[in-house]
């Protein structure tokens, strides 16, 4: 890992479900990444959500699972030391990749990320499942760097996953229940945090914080990869209207039992 962790980013992160770490990742590794959003948005893989294919502005495009099939993603997922933050970050003992996140917003798109928690679109409930999001390019919030509903992470809620643009509506309707709250219709009435980034920096969130990015008013491409990491708490929880890339029929992993498939969800890091 090439930065150390304080007591009081640990503390940050439990109390407030959200810190922000600088200068995570090395140069030639972002550089990697920021070629394969080129490579990927040029020839999108399976698991895409795009607001405007083919668009050089615009465009919300996100593309994930590439862990297995792209070499510079394996690498940062595993080499980068992203997952032993996660880790140490959860106090668990171990982290296991669920899957990597690469989110692009062109420039001039007004799409915002929707507010939302990542815990409902996925197949786990534990308290220690967490993303570590690393900025490929620099961002201001005005950018689209992300934004937190500060200590979100502890209310206890469970809210209905929401599309992404118009992409992934048809899994996402299948939830039933609670919708998030209108953020952007209030925002006075929340305690926001948001996060301006270089290159490298990486944000680290609870997977139960509410959060979400404004469209990128900026002139430049807003390049970020996000990967997301279970820790001792996990256990498997396939429901109606989560994700459909890993499910049942994917895995070994039981329903109500960590996820101990080392295939499936490799392990990045463990404490010795
Ligand atoms: O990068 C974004 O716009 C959204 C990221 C996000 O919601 C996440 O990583 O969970």
């Amino acid at each position: 890992m090439n930065v150390a962790l304080s007591d009081q980013t640990i503390a940050t992160f439990r109390d407030d479900g959200v810190v922000k770490i600088p200068r995570v990742v090395e140069k030639d590794q972002i550089d990697e990444i920021l070629e394969v959003a080129t490579a990927q948005l040029a020839e999108p893989g399976t698991w895409v959500t795009d607001t405007n294919p083919g668009a050089s502005t615009g465009r919300l495009f996100t593309t994930r699972y590439l862990w297995p099939d792209v070499g510079a993603v394996n690498r940062f997922a595993f080499e980068s030391g992203v997952a032993e933050i996660a880790g140490r970050l959860m106090g668990a003992t171990s982290s296991r990749l669920y899957f990597d996140h690469l989110l692009i917003k062109e420039p001039e798109t007004a799409n915002p990320t929707p507010w939302h928690q990542d815990i409902p679109y996925w197949p786990f409930l534990g308290k220690q499942i967490c993303s570590i999001w690393v900025a490929c390019s620099d961002a201001t919030v005005e950018e689209s760097s992300l934004e937190f509903l500060r200590g979100s992470h502890l209310w206890d809620a469970y809210y209905a996953p929401e599309a992404f643009g118009d992409s992934a509506k048809e899994w996402v309707a299948d939830f039933d229940g609670e919708r998030c709250p209108d953020v952007e219709a209030a925002r006075d009435e929340f305690d926001i945090v948001g996060f301006d980034v270089e290159a490298g920096d990486a944000i680290a969130f609870s997977s139960w914080i509410v959060h979400g990015a404004r469209g990128n008013a900026g002139p430049n491409r807003r390049v970020a990869l996000s990967t997301r990491w279970l820790g001792d708490d996990s256990t498997w929880y396939p429901h109606p209207g989560c994700d459909p890339m890993v499910g049942d029929a994917d895995t070994t992993a039981v329903a109500g039992e960590y996820p101990a498939d080392d295939e499936r969800f490799p392990v990045g890091w463990r404490l010795e």
